[in-house]
């Protein structure tokens, strides 16, 4: 049965209830540790050798698509009721408003430590201890808008910037690419930061703490701005009907980055999937 994702603002009190609950049932059975550490372990960036699968490549969307999927299906095991909803970070703006209610996400982090001290994410109400992180810190972490240095969300402008571009990806195929809908989603732009930091960077910016690593799968926002970063992957899509996934074939021997990207029939490591099988997700899931 398809299922739909939902924009968080228009959840129900008790669709917010099952949904945090699910997630806390996933953190009890040690079962969200695992989705943390699949994310560090794929964290590698242009510097790094090897295959990026998940970051500053071309497959950053469809990565992220199937790995929410994965956190999603894990959840419906617990209550096949919930589905991963959507923040969108272009309407709602606000440090206190949602998700960063008191029975959702719970707010920023207090400024001597950064530790989250309300809702159900807060490691003082112990049912969210940090067991897999890139640092030792038990506690969740964030900063939201940055208190002492300001940034602000992505606007709508800067999210439709990256939607009016028709080519999906470009050489280098990586951080550095000056063109293309993959890159302007993902969000690295040229110059320093922070003006540097678009779309779904920023957000991570902007969240801060435990959301600026690796390790940010840890933050639960994560599965609330990736639905809505994949949200516009599927509205790319509609816009571009004639446009695709690129590259389209493996890059030959002697390209700069051979063996370093994922091409369009090839596997996505960690799984048994490729890029077009998941260009498609309305057998599965559709957003409202
Ligand atoms: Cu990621």
């Amino acid at each position: 049965m398809v299922y739909t994702r939902k924009d968080v603002s228009t959840l129900t009190r008790s669709e917010v209830r099952r949904f945090v609950d699910a997630l806390l049932e996933l953190k009890r059975r040690g079962e969200y540790g695992e989705f943390v550490r699949t994310h560090i372990e794929h964290f590698v960036s242009d510097g790094e050798s090897g295959l990026r699968a998940a970051h500053m490549a071309p497959s950053f969307l469809p990565w992220h698509r199937k790995f929410v999927l994965d956190l999603e299906q894990a959840l419906r095991r617990v209550d096949d009721s919930v589905t991963v909803p959507y923040w969108d970070w272009t309407r709602d703006r606000s440090r206190t408003a949602l998700p960063w209610t008191e029975d959702l996400l719970g707010g920023t982090g207090r400024s001597s430590d950064r530790q989250v001290m309300s809702g159900p994410f807060a490691f003082r109400h112990g049912q969210w201890t940090i067991t897999e992180g890139v640092t030792d810190t038990r506690y969740l972490t964030r900063d939201l808008g940055r208190a002492k240095n300001p940034i602000a969300l992505p606007t709508s402008a800067e999210l439709e910037a990256a939607l009016a571009d028709a080519l999906y990806d470009q050489a280098p195929w990586d951080s550095t690419s000056a063109k293309g809908f993959r890159n302007r989603m993902e969000g690295w732009g040229p110059g320093r930061p922070p003006a540097s930091w678009r779309n779904h960077n920023r957000v991570h910016r902007w969240v801060g703490g435990h959301m600026v690593s690796s390790a940010s799968v840890n933050d639960p926002v994560f599965w609330l701005h990736h639905a809505f970063v994949d949200l516009q992957w599927s509205r790319w899509q509609q816009r571009h009907r004639d446009a695709r996934y690129l590259p389209a074939e493996p890059l030959p021997r002697g390209d700069a980055q051979h063996g370093r990207v994922v091409a369009w029939q090839e596997k996505l490591p960690p799984w048994d999937v490729t890029p077009e099988e998941l260009e498609d997700h309305d057998r599965i899931y559709r957003y409202a």
